[in-house]
């Protein structure tokens, strides 16, 4: 086997900890380790053994060392993990040892971007690593968990097997034209071709599911003062964050906070009632409001629905309309038979909630919800990154430019050329022939360690 270089990194977060793990993966990693701690027992692949970890010949921690020989190990090298007491000081001085020993400081995600490398994981379980550490909510870290053990390359592989069997096909039918054999017909390319889109379009609609869950959404509560954004942002919140005050105007600055619906992270932000400012405060709380509501990818507009509709909220629902928004007619509870008919014009979805009572939340939920995944449902093995959906959608542009091709009989070394870009397209999904810059911008987002 060809040597290969040793890497060292803290794998644990920076600071204290009970527990900090200094990990050595290449051809020295054993060696080196042997040299960093005096080990109570000789060290066995898969098993953890008792060291003193030293200073100059003088103990100063106990370890646990954990030896995975290669092929066996996360990065298929070798690979040793050092658990000390999570002191930073100990933990730099068998980095600095390391270091002394031959060893150098891994770049971040190399750890992973050599389990990569040895073919261990494609590009997407790679990618998975970081979206589970990543992950800010279980159904996050159950979808990053589906792709790390291979949920999206195992949708991709039938489509790749299937797309190179057919240039097989066309390179067979070229190279032994004159052999008499059979070149295919253009119904069976067409065929062929046409096989492979559903499962394709399938995979480029699951982006809208799986990018919400993978990297959540905003939402904007906005309306006139007094409408109750801020009681509904608590009730959303579940807990007092927001001042509330029956004086009108009291939400000056946003304030923000994530909550989760169904797994799916999603940043509340509360803003200042829009209405006509009756000071410079106020004034630059409403244009912070305008600010959010154009960043958002959802809207809630809060009405108060004993009042009839003023004109800044006529403005901001006909602004809102062919976005995603929800019309909250809040204060439901102080509904009786006099309080005046409202009557809300446009699309929008439109919920009675109070605040008060937390009467109609369920219900505002399940819409807040409806509308982030636009109804798509989140499937394991789902695309979640604009990366993954453009590879996807390439794909499927080199697909229908070489059916076109095919109607127009085109010879079929041109239409190959197409064929081929197809595969390459599938190729950069899961990172067989992928180039170096998509694969350094991947593993440059990873944290050191890892
Ligand atoms: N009866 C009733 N009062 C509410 C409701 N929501 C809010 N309020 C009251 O309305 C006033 C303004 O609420 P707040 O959340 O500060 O409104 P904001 O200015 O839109 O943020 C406060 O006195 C709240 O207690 C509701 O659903 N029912
Ligand atoms: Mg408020």
């Amino acid at each position: 086997m060809n040597a290969i270089d040793t890497i060292v990194a803290i794998s644990t977060p920076p600071g204290r900890g009970g527990i900090g793990i200094v990990r050595l993966s290449g051809s020295e990693a054993r060696t080196i380790a042997e040299e960093l701690v005096e080990l109570r027992m000789p060290l066995e692949h898969a098993r953890a053994k008792l060291a003193w970890v030293l200073d100059d010949g003088v103990r100063i921690d106990e370890a646990v060392v954990t030896y995975f020989a290669a092929p066996n190990s996360y990065t298929s090298d070798e690979l040793v993990e050092i658990a000390a007491h999570g002191s930073p000081v100990v933990l730099e001085l068998l980095v600095r040892r390391a270091l002394a020993y031959g060893a150098r400081i891994a770049e971040p995600g190399e750890f992973t971007e050599r389990a990569f490398l040895s073919g261990r994981m494609d590009l997407t379980q790679a990618e998975a690593v970081r979206d589970l550490i990543e992950a800010k909510t279980l159904a996050q870290a159950r979808l990053a968990a589906s792709q790390m053990s291979g949920a999206l390359s195992h949708r991709v592989q039938p489509v790749k097997r299937a797309l190179m069997d057919l240039i097989a096909m066309l390179e067979a039918g070229i190279d032994f034209a004159e052999d008499d054999i059979d070149v295919a017909a253009e119904e069976e390319i067409a065929r062929r071709i046409g096989d492979l889109v559903p499962s394709l379009e399938a995979l480029a609609k699951s982006y809208a599911g799986g990018s919400v869950l993978h990297d959540g959404l905003t939402l904007a509560i906005v309306g006139r003062p007094n409408a109750g954004k801020s009681s509904l942002f608590n009730q959303l919140a579940e807990r007092e964050r927001a001042i509330v005050t029956a004086t009108p105007g009291t939400t000056r600055d946003l304030v923000t906070e994530r909550i989760a619906i169904e797994g799916i992270p999603i940043e509340l932000v509360d803003t200042a009632g829009v209405r006509e400012a009756l000071e410079e405060v106020e004034k630059l709380g409403i244009e912070r409001t305008h600010e959010a509501l154009a960043d958002a990818s959802l809207v809630l507009i809060v009405l108060d629905a004993t009042a009839e509709l003023n004109e800044d909220e006529r403005r901001l629902i006909a602004a809102v309309e062919d976005r995603a928004a929800i019309i909250v007619r809040n204060k439901c509870d102080l509904f009786d038979a006099s309080t005046p008919q409202q009557t809300i014009p446009g699309p929008l979805t439109v919920i009675q909630t109070s605040a008060l009572t937390g009467h109609g939340l369920p219900e505002l939920r399940a819409a807040i919800l409806k509308l982030a995944t636009g109804g798509a449902a989140i499937e394991p093995g789902a695309l979640t990154t604009l990366r993954h959906r453009q590879a996807v959608e390439q794909t499927l542009v080199a697909l229908r430019k070489a059916a076109e091709a095919n109607t127009m009989r085109i010879p079929h070394e041109m239409l190959l050329l197409d064929l081929y870009a197809a595969l390459e397209r599938i190729d950069e999904l899961t990172g067989h022939t992928s180039n170096d810059t998509i694969l350094n911008l991947i593993f440059s987002s990873f944290c050191i360690g890892k």
